[in-house]
């Protein structure tokens, strides 16, 4: 009897445990550009295993006075940037922030960020709700292309 009842107890626990995977999100990858003015990027990769879509509603960066979700496209030749409402995050995908794509912009810094340094970036999602991401300062510009 007893041997039945812990059987049950490790079904319960990988049942849950799947189920957990589903319906969160993954952070990986994150990380901010050092700036010497007053503006920068930061990147994040999102990842979604579940079955669900979910959507990044709203940012916010401690350090940084207006915190927005953009694209970077070229257009006719050029590298455009502009503001996105939202960023569908589609189920069983992933989205990945990278210079050129997707970014997080930090406008209206109220200090410049150097290497080593940690900013608390919040998001918030339609479903997930919201998380607070610490994100390094790190010199990736070797890898931008
Ligand atoms: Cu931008």
């Amino acid at each position: 009897m007893a041997y039945k009842n812990k059987l049950i107890v490790i079904v319960l626990a990988v049942a849950l445990g799947t189920c957990e995977e589903r319906e969160g999100l993954g952070f990986e990858d994150f990380w901010v550009q050092p700036a010497s003015g007053d503006i920068t990027a930061a990147y994040i990769t999102i990842k979604n295993p579940g079955q669900t879509s979910d959507t990044l509603l709203d940012v916010h960066c401690d350090v940084a006075g207006v915190t927005s979700i953009h694209e970077t496209r070229h257009e006719q030749g050029m590298m455009r940037m502009r503001p996105l409402e939202t960023l569908p995050i589609p189920a069983r995908s992933q989205v990945i922030m990278q210079p050129g794509g997707f970014h997080i912009m930090l406008e209206g810094l109220d200090h410049p960020l150097q290497v080593g340094e940690v900013v608390n970036l919040r998001l918030r999602f339609e479903k997930m709700g919201e998380i607070t991401l610490p994100i390094t300062v790190e010199d990736r510009r070797g890898h931008e292309h």
